[in-house]
């Protein structure tokens, strides 16, 4: 019996290895300023490791990345994009 509860615990461990929370948040980017700066910047965004979804727009100049807390931070979503060459920085 006890075997089973252990295997139990391990097969919830790898279905749910963290607990992190799945965030979303709005980078600023102002030096996007033609219609292709926007697909560099959600590439670079879009290759850092936890990053589920980038959508970036030219008219606002902003990207809208959702991300597990757990893997990226705010700070590699910024690093990647001035990495890119669009320095951004996070809207309030
Ligand atoms: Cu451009």
């Amino acid at each position: 019996m006890k075997k089973h509860i252990a295997a139990l615990a391990f097969a919830l461990t790898i279905t749910a290895p963290t607990w992190a929370a799945v965030k979303t948040v709005t980078l600023s980017v102002p030096s996007m300023h033609c219609a292709m700066c926007p697909v560099t910047v959600k590439n670079a965004l879009s290759k850092v490791s936890g990053v589920d979804k980038v959508e970036v727009s030219l008219e606002k100049k902003e990207a809208v990345v959702t991300f597990d807390d757990a893997k990226a931070s705010v700070d590699a979503l910024t690093k990647a994009t001035k990495d890119a060459g669009y320095p951004s920085s996070v809207e309030q």
